[in-house]
């Protein structure tokens, strides 16, 4: 492929569609929360899940506080706990005490998302240490699908399936080859506009579960990597050695000139980075006092929503089938913190001129939020410069760059300078990159592009003080 084909690849409506829900929630809530698990083997009673205050549209109300745009919920976890009454197995929230065994978890937290104007996601995951069935090839692979079928089909629009390539089975465990492309079709036919991430073909796990995604992180990346988590050492399916321990989800460069080079098929695979906001999934009372700090959620913010990823920050519900108070206030705080921050665009009173523009693509687009109208210079012009002019110096401590990604992926090097001085250099910046630095005041703010694939383009420019 040559260089402007690689600039060219861009995301598929469903992919971009994701890319601007930016920041959502996770929410892990199941059996494990009664007892005080992580990963749990499928042999608690149901009798066990019993939430004494449960309430769908608490756990919305916070994400919505922290300025997030969706929720994805562990419809079932490794032990096979089912929180909605699947006809499919007895394990599930029907033989609980819960709302005598008429509730159904997936069906509240889902209407309250949709009250609440929040997409919503499901977590299902492959490895079932309940269901006998599994480890039994097609019998465990119909079992799963209708369970897709039922989530796909009862609960609305479905914004993520988010499929976990973890499986602790162990050599002497059982080995159960899932028919992953059955899955997808399913999710296809029900839920088209769903992305299916991680053991999935449209979002890319980065690699790590810190907070961090990569200083250069790429969309367009080998092919090969929508394959790495399904046939990573941890997941059932035998890896047949052609790619995976060629590059893996978790190398530092997967996408750079130099990565790519030779590679014959290159896709468009973004990454999200998924943490949680306490220790671990799933709540445990004694880490009441361990939540991350705000500094530390606004890092792990700007290293992945102003890194070109997605965040998907963990927030468990407690045995009430609440979010617990400290996590309460810390969404609320860092909520505050985003909406004072990001509310006022200083770049809508300048003016905006470049080194280069075509025709049509005024470099007066950037100053506008419309994604359609965007600037580039003539193409084949790899380096080009764009300054704001401001009628009086502003102050001002964030830059936020935007690339069309209709367009492709094609910024490699940049440089920021205030009234001609660098303030910032970075290196990425596809769906958005936010850069940070001490207030400066000035007149004049240069986006200086060094390197870019073919022609750089760019959407959107920001600047918040
Ligand atoms: C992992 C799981 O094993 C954890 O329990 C958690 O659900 C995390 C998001 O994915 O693979």
């Amino acid at each position: 492929m040559n260089i402007q084909q690689i600039a060219s690849i861009a995301p598929s409506p469903r992919q971009l569609a994701w890319q601007k829900m930016e920041f959502y929630a996770f929410a892990h809530f199941g059996m494990n929360t009664f007892t005080g698990s992580e990963w749990g083997d499928g042999s608690a009673p149901a009798s066990l899940f019993a939430p004494s205050d449960f309430d769908a549209n608490q756990w919305v109300q916070c994400v919505k506080s922290a300025g997030m745009k969706g929720l994805i919920l562990t419809c079932k976890h490794h032990d096979g706990f089912c929180l909605w009454p699947s006809q499919y197995t007895d394990y599930s929230v029907k033989n609980s005490p819960w709302k005598d065994g008429k509730g159904d978890v997936v069906q509240e937290v889902s209407q309250a998302c949709k009250r609440h104007g929040i997409a919503f996601g499901v977590y299902l995951s492959p490895w079932d240490r309940h269901e006998a069935t599994y480890g039994q090839g097609e019998a465990y692979n119909t079992f799963y699908k209708n369970q897709l079928r039922e989530l796909a089909s009862n609960y609305g629009d479905i914004f993520c399936f988010w499929f976990d390539g973890a499986c602790g089975e162990g050599a002497n465990g059982k080995k159960q080859v899932y028919d992953w492309e059955g899955y997808y079709s399913i999710i296809r036919q029900l839920q088209p506009n769903a992305v299916i991430s991680v053991c999935g073909p449209d979002v890319r796990w980065c690699g790590n579960e810190a907070g961090v995604c990569r200083t250069s992180e790429w969309s367009v990346v080998p092919a090969a990597l929508q394959d790495a988590e399904r046939t990573a050492e941890k997941s059932q399916k035998e890896d047949d050695g052609k790619f995976s321990r060629k590059i893996t989800s978790c190398d530092e460069d997967l996408g750079s000139r130099k990565a790519i080079d030779g590679c014959e098929s290159l896709v468009w695979y973004p990454a999200e980075v998924d943490t949680s906001i306490r220790v671990g999934w799933f709540y445990h009372p004694e880490q009441d006092t361990e939540l991350r700090s705000l500094e530390e959620l606004k890092e792990i913010y700007y290293n992945s929503v102003g890194a070109n990823a997605c965040l998907l920050l963990n927030i468990p519900p407690d045995t009430r089938g609440r979010f617990a108070q400290p996590d309460v206030l810390r969404l609320q705080e860092l909520g505050e913190y985003l909406g004072r921050t990001f509310s006022n665009n200083l770049a809508i009173h300048g003016t905006a001129w470049a080194t280069d523009s075509l025709q049509g693509y005024c470099p007066c687009n950037v100053l506008s939020c419309e994604e359609h109208l965007f600037w580039q210079p003539t193409p084949g012009q790899e380096q080009a410069k764009l300054t704001l002019e401001f009628p009086q110096p502003i102050s001002f401590s964030h830059v936020v760059l935007k690339e069309h990604l209709p367009s492709g992926q094609r910024i490699e090097a940049f440089r920021l300078l205030a009234d001609g001085k660098e303030i910032f250099s970075g290196t990425v910046v596809g769906y958005q990159r936010i850069c940070r630095f001490s207030p400066v005041t000035a007149q004049r703010i240069t986006i200086d592009i060094t390197e870019s694939r073919f022609c750089p383009t760019l959407q959107q420019v920001c600047v918040y003080s």
